[in-house]
């Protein structure tokens, strides 16, 4: 048997690189940390996750101890090494990300930032020809592969696009056997789609083209989605967040290096060419729709960790004791008086786990209970995620108390960004924010927009990426009778028709409304409108919206379509659905209906009612891309 090479990893504190290690650990290899330019040298095999800005990946390899000319010998002596994201658009020659963007989208001068120089060409962003695309690009999408090498031999087999989407054998055998399920012997589609998370890009270039090993599409543009040429291999997807087939290529590309290592061939890895220029540009690949579960998370009676649901924010069973809980669910359900205990779904990592195995793309911890006390010292959140991580391999969010943050007792105080900072060392992907997101909305909208750069958007989003930072938006219905209504005019409140939408209309028969926002999980009602608050989060640094509602929240009648609506047509960063699923159908009609980019649920899937994969079947079924497991 081959000897396993040990793992070193180059880690310069900027994100989450826990989960990397975890899937090494996973694929079965050893990790050691990079701390000297001298480790990069005697590496056995090296990768580099990159995470955070491009500037201040270069500025890390640049500082001075050496690190640029360590790793540049490394790559040039073709010796195994597996670069994400930043850590393979670092190898082209240049970035415009270190160039500032104006308000209007546009590039506001300065020059690119050089990169180690051993790929031809540069990294552009995506909207650079006048704003049209979505950034950043965030989700599953497919690989098209222009070369097969023993990394890619899993993956390839299952990589998907619209036009010639390919099956994996595996897959179809299992299907047979299983007698095609509740499909009724339908052909499976999809798998194989990785997961992405930039705003910038590498344009395949007749300089490069050797290089490119898979390429991928979003929104009409084809770029490169990894790249190999000897022992060297990178990819713009991350691996260690793509699921099973993640952890596919990953294994792969350590098998391949343990060969490398042993027999001193070091490039015994090369990729074979397979796929023809002609051949490949009439194969796109798609952005899936993401299924996403919320696990709201709290402390239950007896003081133990548990995952909870309530219905439009009241998390505690009807009837029952006499409720001390100073306050708690009040907000929502306007529920005070004789209530029972907090409702026990489960514990968060099992049932994290079990979602994830599902086929959950994304897996969002909520911490409901945060307004009372800071979350620094949030040992047993900390504990989920760090626990989660291990088995984890899609995104995890972690909300509930981000914010700056005095503690009572000892007096000391941690910004918001510190506090992120031990959610993402924890092993948290994105970290979202509420009621913070509210009190910096306000702000941004009194002073005219102006930015302090001080917000927790802002600090959290400058050093780990606007990606990183999730404005989860509590809103409630406010009814009114007229689109025109007065105080709505001038509070610049977004009105919209309740005529055509699931749930209640109001109390007097009104069918327009708008959606003001709360804090402290609807606990208390603040002057700003949700389609205002999405605005001001997102040019304040915000890279995706989680979108409640709670009036629907628990109902089981379907998404607020209006609040959807609403929403992701004022915003270009992602918008997720939250609120109101009971039903397969639900997930189709928010995704037919609206422009959201994700749809989110909590109750229908921690009671069983529902499955993610019939969620996703139903999808592919009505033609709306779905990520099958
Ligand atoms: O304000 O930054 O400390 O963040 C607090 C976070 O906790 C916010 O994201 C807020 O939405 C959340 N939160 C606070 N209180 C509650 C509560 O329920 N009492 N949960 C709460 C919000 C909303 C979704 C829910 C969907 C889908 N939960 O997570 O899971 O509505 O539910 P459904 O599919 O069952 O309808 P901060």
């Amino acid at each position: 048997t081959r000897r396993r090479p040990t793992v070193s990893l180059l880690d310069y504190g900027a994100g989450n690189v826990r989960s990397v290690r975890n899937a090494i650990l996973a694929c079965g290899y050893r990790v050691i940390d990079v701390v000297d330019p001298s480790d990069v040298t005697n590496a056995e095999v090296l990768i580099f996750p990159g995470v955070g800005s491009y500037r201040s990946a270069m500025e890390v390899l640049r500082d001075g101890r050496g690190y640029d000319v360590a790793l540049g010998e490394y790559l040039r002596s073709d010796r195994p090494y597996l670069g994400i994201c930043l850590g393979m658009q670092t190898l082209f020659d240049y970035s415009e990300e270190g160039i500032d963007i104006d308000d209007d989208g546009g590039c506001g001068g300065g020059p690119p930032l050089p990169g180690l120089g051993i790929i031809p060409g540069g990294v552009v962003r995506f909207d650079e020809d006048g704003g049209r695309r979505s950034v950043p690009h965030i989700g599953w999408n497919g690989i098209v592969p222009r070369m097969v090498s023993p990394a890619m031999r899993h993956v390839v087999s299952s990589s998907s696009s619209s036009g010639a989407r390919r099956r994996n054998d595996d897959d179809e055998t299992k299907e047979e056997e299983e007698g095609g399920g509740a499909g009724g012997g339908r052909k499976k589609e999809g798998g194989g789609e990785v997961y992405f998370v930039h705003s910038y890009y590498a344009p395949i270039t007749t300089d490069n083209v050797d290089w490119v090993l898979t390429s991928t599409t979003y929104e009409g543009r084809e770029y490169i989605s990894s790249v190999q040429r000897g022992n060297v291999v990178a990819t713009q997807f991350h691996p260690e967040k793509s699921g099973k087939v993640g952890l596919d290529f990953l294994r792969g590309f350590l098998e391949a290096s343990s060969g490398s290592v042993e027999d001193g061939t070091l490039s015994n890895t090369s990729p074979i060419p397979v796929v023809d220029d002609d051949d490949v540009g009439s194969r796109t690949t798609r952005l899936v729709k993401r299924v996403v579960v919320a696990l709201d998370v709290r402390t239950n009676d007896d003081g133990d960790l548990v995952v909870t649901k309530g219905d439009q924010y009241d998390v505690r069973e009807k009837g029952g004791e006499v409720d001390d809980d100073t306050g708690d669910g009040d907000g929502g359900g306007g529920c005070g008086g004789r209530r029972g205990g907090v409702r026990n779904l489960g514990k968060p990592v099992r049932l994290a786990k079990r979602y994830y195995d599902e086929g959950a793309d994304e897996v969002a911890f909520l911490n409901i209970t945060s307004y009372r006390s800071g979350v620094v010292d949030d040992m047993p959140m900390l504990r989920v995620l760090e626990e989660s991580s291990k088995s984890i391999f899609v995104p995890l969010t972690v909300g509930g108390g981000i914010r700056s943050y005095t503690d009572p007792e000892s007096g000391a105080s941690y910004t918001a960004l510190e506090v992120a900072s031990r959610y993402f060392r924890a092993g948290a992907d994105k970290v979202s924010i509420g009621s913070d997101a509210v009190y910096a909305a306000e702000e941004y909208v009194r002073s005219g927009g102006k930015r302090t750069g001080l917000s927790s958007i802002e600090t959290i989003s400058r050093v780990y990426g606007v990606q990183a930072v999730v404005i989860s938006i509590d809103p409630r219905r406010v009814y009114v009778s007229s689109p025109d209504d007065a105080s709505c005019a001038r509070w610049g409140h977004v009105v919209v028709s309740l005529s055509d939408v699931n749930g209640p209309i109001g109390p007097d028969g009104e069918t327009y409304c708008w959606y003001q926002c709360t804090v402290k999980g609807g606990r208390e009602a603040r002057p700003i409108c949700a389609v205002t608050l999405a605005r001001a989060a997102e040019s304040l640094g915000a890279g995706e919206i989680m979108l409640n509602c709670i009036d629907m929240d628990g109902r089981c009648d379907g998404y607020d379509i209006a609040l959807m609506n609403a929403v992701s047509s004022a915003v270009n960063v992602p918008v997720i659905a939250s609120s109101g699923a009971g039903n397969e159908g639900h997930f189709v009609e928010v995704f037919e209906r609206t422009g959201v980019r994700a749809a989110l649920a909590a109750g229908m899937f921690h009671r069983g009612e529902v499955e993610i994969c019939s969620v996703k079947r139903r999808m592919e079924e009505r033609g709306i891309p779905a990520r099958m497991v």
